[in-house]
Parts: structure tokens; C-alpha cells; sequence
């Protein structure tokens, strides 16, 4: 009797997990489209916007080719929809003089923080000091308040992180080879004078602080390199920093308040794959906390063009960090994709081959799709029945009249998984044009592939946003 009863319920559990959803992981790097460097992730209003560098395709050889900022977002830490450009050099007037690149170079890595509805981005002109750019909202647009620099160039300013505590006093730390902070004032386009040399305050440069430089150094008395990084949790502050020598590794100190005093706490990641720097990022989101930073393992990457990664940062009992191990499959799902609303292309998993532009509707959509190029969204939630029809809105440069060959294959799972429907893409003539395709077999939840297809070398057509029915189609809607 008893037997029978713990073998029924094992068949009833086995048949519950059967009807669950694998658990679906984010992929490593985070974009694709381009190379990004330098994270720096923000909550706000339930979704994780993280600011980032952009390395340059190409540039001068052997250096950072940085012209602007660029931002992604996510609600489930597994699709990640790219925002584009959301500042530049040529938004600070005073970027053209002084050493560092002009309007050509040196955007490096920024920190943005909401106070009161307004967004403010702290941005290192390499070699001209630290600007401050506000907006509306996080996708900008963003201008200059100051219309000079924040923290000038004299005091080894790049890297700079902003932090509020629980009472409402802002920080920005910043600095390499020494770490600096000011005390902002409300504004936070501002800082309070009345400490340190004219408010700036230089912290203690001490092994205790910030840990040994193995071999030590004579300009460099310890670990500490750049990239600092403030952050709480529980009733620490944690200043987590790229270690030195290079190639970086990460380490953190933690201390009673944002300004310190700081307690080196030891190494929290490794030096990275293919990237002499390396840069944290952490936030908690959705009851977790991920550590975000660059390696250079995209086709093509180096140390000069990175790519931001993220992995889950779990602190131990006592406040200490273990060491966080790089994955390639970064950290579980925190929410579903709801296909049946409509979907930016340019909402990725992962994806081969595409990049993103301005689109002329508006946002962002993505361009050079050619054949065998792919698309992976995951964790899409079809539901029961599940989905019956499938839009795009596509451009392509072929004429109505003219047929493109070119198609999209929507396949479950894999890159050669089920084919729940194709769409065979008409001409538009360059507008954008709802098309429409018929669906089975797409019900419960899935990693969705969208496959390109058409003749090979060609540059197909541009893929603004989808969305998928589950009502079946009028035949006019359809193409054939
Ligand atoms: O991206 C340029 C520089 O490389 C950053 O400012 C440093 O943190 C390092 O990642």
C-alpha cells in the first residue's frame, strides 16, 4: 500500500515537472549587436536598465575607441531590449578641448542614478573631467546643466559612481590611480565645498583599505586600479573596484558608510577572458543580486572591444564575497515573455549576425539580416491554446510588386527546433508594413527563434517589431 502511494505520487511529480518550463538562462554576453563595455545597471519602476560604453567597431589600433553611451533593458534578466545611443561626447560642448580625443574619444565608463524624476549620468571625458548630463526619463534625451566639467581633469578622473543612501546624501567616487569622492549636494549637479580640497576628498591609500598589489608598484601601493563601484547591502558598504596588476581582476572592500572607512575584503572575480579591464556593476533586482562586467569573448573581441556579461552575486552570512565564476549561460529567468504584446525586434536573448539602428518609426529596429542570421528570445510564454498568428513589421527595399524571396522561420527551442510558421516577406518599398503569417504547434512556454532566410550575401530586409494572435488569420492577411 505504501509503495503504491509513493509511486503514484512520483508519477504525479514527474508528470507537474514535465509540464513546467525548462528553466531558461540568460546568455553571456548581454548584446550582441555591438560591443559594449563598462556596465553600470539601475532599477527603477520594476525594470533593470543598464548603462554601458560602447567600444567602436574599428579605431585606432591598440587604444579604446569610446564615442558614446548606450543602454539595454530587461524585466526578466533574459531578453534584453537595446535602446541604442543615448549620449555622446558632442552632448558635453567643452568634449572638444582639451587632451583625450575631442568629440571622437573618450567616453568612458558612466554611471546614471534617478532622483525625483530626473535622470542624471556622471560621464569621464578621458583627460577633460567628469561631466553630468540630465533627462526625463532614462532613454534621454540627455544635456549638460553645467556646460563644463563636474570634477576637472586634474584628479585622475574616470570611472565615477554615484550612490544615495537612506538619507538622501549623494556620493560620487571616482578615480585611477587614486579613488576620490565628493559629497553631492541635492541638486546633483553640484557638490558640497565645505570638506576636503574644496570638497574633494582623497581616501587613505592603504593595504588595509584596499588590499596588497602583487608585485607592488611604485606609483600603485595596492590593489585598487579603477572602476569603483558603491553599493549596500544589509548594513555594509561595499566599494567594489577592478584589481590590479593588469590583466584586472575584481575586488572589493566594504566599510560603515559610502565614504569608508573602506576593509579590503579580497578578490570577488577573476581577470576575464580576452580583456586586459574589467568593470563591476551590481544591483539587486527582483530579490536577487547580479554582478555585471566585461570580457572580450564576442567574434572579433579584444581588450579594446568588450562585451558586458552578467552572473548572480551571492554574499555569504557574514558579508563576505565569494568568488563569482564567469558563465556563458549567466543567470536563470525571472519573469516570461508575453508574445501576444507587441515585441521590439531588437528584444534579444541572443542573436548572429543583426545590428540595431534608429528606426524611422521611432526606438530602435534591426538591420542587416541576412540569410542565416537568427534572433533568440527566450522564455516566451504562448500559453494555451497558445498562438495562432504572428505579425512583423518589416521593411525591405524591393517594391510591393517585386517578390524578396527572402523569409522568416519561427522555430521552438532550438535554431532547427519545431517550425511553428514562416513568413514569406513581401516588398514595402522602404515603408514599414505589418506582415502577417499563419501558426501551429506553439503553446506553453518556449525559447523562440526567429531564423532569416533569402538569397545569400543579400541584405534582406529590416525588422522593426512582432507580435503574435492567438485568433487565426483572415486569408487576406496572408502573403500566399
Ligand atoms: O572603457 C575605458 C576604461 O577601461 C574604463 O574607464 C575603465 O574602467 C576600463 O574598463
Amino acid at each position: 500500500m505504501k509503495k503504491t502511494k509513493t509511486t503514484r505520487s512520483a508519477v504525479v511529480l514527474l508528470s507537474v515537472l514535465a509540464s513546467l518550463p525548462a528553466a531558461s538562462f540568460a546568455l553571456n554576453p548581454v548584446v550582441q549587436t555591438m560591443y559594449t563595455a563598462d556596465p553600470a545597471p539601475v532599477v527603477h519602476d520594476g525594470t533593470l536598465y543598464l548603462f554601458s560604453g560602447h567600444d567602436e567597431d574599428a579605431g585606432e589600433a591598440g587604444n579604446f575607441n569610446l564615442k558614446d553611451w548606450v543602454l539595454s533593458s530587461t524585466t526578466d534578466m533574459v531578453n534584453w531590449t537595446q535602446h541604442g545611443v543615448v549620449a555622446t561626447l558632442h552632448d558635453f560642448e567643452w568634449a572638444g578641448s582639451g587632451w583625450g580625443g575631442g568629440f571622437e574619444n573618450g567616453a568612458w565608463a558612466s554611471q546614471c542614478i534617478e532622483r525625483d524624476g530626473k535622470w542624471y549620468m556622471y560621464c569621464p571625458l578621458q583627460g577633460r573631467g567628469i561631466g553630468v548630463l540630465v533627462a526625463d526619463n532614462p532613454l534621454g534625451p540627455y544635456t549638460d546643466p553645467i556646460k563644463k566639467a563636474l570634477i576637472s581633469g586634474h584628479y585622475d578622473s574616470i570611472d565615477p559612481t554615484v550612490y544615495i543612501d537612506d538619507k538622501g546624501q549623494a556620493y560620487l567616487a571616482w578615480g585611477n590611480p587614486n579613488l576620490w569622492s565628493v559629497k553631492l549636494n541635492k541638486d546633483m549637479i553640484s557638490y558640497d565645498t565645505s570638506v576636503g580640497e574644496n570638497g574633494i576628498i582623497r581616501h587613505p591609500m592603504t593595504v588595509k583599505a584596499l588590499g596588497e598589489r602583487t608585485p607592488p608598484n611604485k606609483d600603485r601601493g595596492t590593489s585598487y586600479e579603477e572602476a569603483p563601484w558603491l553599493y549596500k547591502h544589509k548594513n555594509l558598504y561595499y566599494l567594489f573596484f577592478a584589481g590590479g596588476p593588469i590583466p584586472e581582476h575584481l575586488g572589493y572592500s566594504t566599510g560603515p558608510t559610502p565614504e569608508g572607512p573602506w576593509t579590503y575584503g579580497g578578490v570577488m572575480m577573476a581577470p576575464p577572458k580576452n580583456s586586459f579591464t574589467i568593470h563591476p556593476g551590481v544591483v539587486d533586482y527582483k530579490g536577487k543580486t547580479y554582478l555585471f562586467y566585461h570580457n572580450g569573448v564576442l567574434p572579433g573581441g579584444d581588450g579594446f572591444k568588450r562585451s558586458v556579461c552578467v552572473d548572480e552575486l551571492k554574499f555569504n552570512p557574514d558579508g563576505s564575497v565569494p568568488l563569482v565564476q564567469p558563465t556563458d549561460e549567466g543567470p536563470a529567468a525571472v519573469g516570461t515573455l508575453d508574445p501576444y504584446k507587441r515585441v521590439e525586434a531588437e528584444t534579444i536573448a541572443w542573436s548572429s549576425g543583426v545590428k540595431i539602428e534608429p528606426s524611422s518609426a521611432g526606438g530602435q529596429a534591426v538591420r542587416n539580416i541576412h540569410d542565416g542570421d537568427y534572433i533568440r528570445v527566450n522564455n516566451v510564454n504562448f500559453g494555451a491554446p497558445g498562438a495562432r498568428a504572428f505579425m512583423a513589421s518589416l521593411s525591405s527595399t524591393a517594391t510591393a510588386k517585386e517578390a524578396t524571396g527572402a523569409k522568416i522561420e519561427l522555430r521552438l527551442g532550438k535554431l532547427d527546433g519545431q517550425l511553428i510558421g514562416t513568413l514569406p516577406v513581401s516588398g514595402t518599398g522602404g515603408e514599414w508594413k505589418p506582415q502577417f503569417a499563419r501558426i501551429s504547434g506553439a503553446s506553453g512556454t518556449h525559447d523562440l527563434f526567429f531564423v532569416f532566410r533569402g538569397a545569400a550575401g543579400e541584405d534582406l530586409f529590416k525588422f522593426d517589431y512582432w507580435q503574435f494572435s492567438q485568433r487565426d488569420l483572415p486569408a487576406n492577411k496572408l502573403a500566399n
